[in-house]
């Protein structure tokens, strides 16, 4: 592997997939003419507007998720998406391993080069993506999560940035099947109750190249369907009811924390099987902020190991 200062120096590398641009998604579902929401299929795109409209609240109870189409416009996606590149040039030039106890996920890519796979607390390096998640546009997302609910900036993960590659030695080109809650049940101590997961989204993803599966409805499951329905994290099969989320460069997802999902991997190999997801917290439970000296959460001790454990049986047993 070679050292970060390679990273760190700016050698121009073709760190993303191919150009999508000239494949827009089809226009988000026209909600002037009346529809019942047990007609709209799965793959429904909405637009978000200046409120949560009573169909897209009715799909999210149905289903427990909502896809909206491109909330953050072609630049804001290049500008977040090269702040994250700032930032991890940043954190691997100080040699930083976690944030808040979080840890970040460094890990060869598809070059053999250190590369940022997780990191919390995104916004707390980055002015602009702190200053983006607060923009007015998201204000409909923050009021259906709770008419109280924060962003959490320094709370639970903060800002959490994912990246996915697939390659000989990834740290991770998927994520096992989970549900969100199991890591509040971590954080709260209380038993999963209703919550919500906000989800922008940086690249076209097209059903055969991975992306998010989900098990619409498992959202109503008891507690022990939440827990236990698959082995949390480790569970990989595809399942015969999940339904691929497409997306494309600025889309926001809304998903409920009870329901399950995974990240299937890119069959792709090489740069062109990158895809990255940006979650932002939304909090209604009392404020625990963190700080440097927070010590790392149990559940990500457990994370961290499973994505170890995964990434090193699949260099002694490739991945197919
Ligand atoms: O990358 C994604 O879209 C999903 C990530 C996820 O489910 C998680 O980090 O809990
Ligand atoms: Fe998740």
């Amino acid at each position: 592997m070679s050292s970060p200062a390679a990273v760190v120096s700016g050698v121009p590398m073709p760190r993303h997939p191919p150009d999508f641009s000239g494949s827009p998604p089809p226009p988000p579902l026209d909600e002037t003419a009346a529809v019942e929401v047990r007609e709209l299929p799965l793959g429904t795109r909405f637009r978000l507007q200046g409120e949560i409209t009573p169909l897209q609240q009715a799909f999210l109870t149905l289903h427990g998720f909502l896809v909206f189409d491109r909330v953050a416009s072609p630049e804001e996606v290049n500008t977040a998406l090269a702040e994250i590149d700032r930032v991890e040039a940043e954190l691997l030039g100080a040699g930083r391993q976690s944030v808040n106890g979080v840890p970040l996920w460094f890990g060869p890519d598809p070059d053999g080069n250190e590369y940022l796979y997780r990191m919390g607390f995104s916004s707390q390096y980055s002015p602009w993506l702190s200053q983006f998640v607060h923009d007015e546009r998201f204000e409909p997302v923050r009021r259906l999560v709770g008419a109280d609910a924060r962003i959490g900036e320094r709370e639970k993960d903060g800002v959490v940035f994912n990246r996915y590659v697939n390659a000989p030695n990834s740290l991770r080109p998927n994520l096992g099947w989970h549900t969100d809650s199991l890591r509040d049940v971590f954080y709260t101590f209380k038993v999963p109750g209703p919550m919500l997961n906000v989800g922008l989204h940086y690249d076209r993803v097209r059903p055969q190249d991975g992306g998010l599966r989900l098990l619409p409805g498992t959202h109503t499951q008891g507690v022990w369907g939440t827990l236990f329905r698959k082995l949390q994290f480790v569970s990989q099969a595809a399942d015969r009811h999940e339904l691929a989320v497409e997306t494309w460069p600025g889309d926001l997802t809304v998903h409920d924390g009870r329901m399950w999902h995974r990240v299937d991997a890119n069959p792709v190999q090489g740069w062109g099987s990158l895809r990255r997801s940006m979650y932002v917290p939304y909090i209604v439970d009392a404020v625990l902020e963190k700080h440097e000296a927070s010590p790392t959460p149990l559940y990500l001790r457990v994370f961290d190991a499973v994505v170890r454990w995964r990434a090193a049986r699949a260099r002694r047993r490739p991945r197919a």
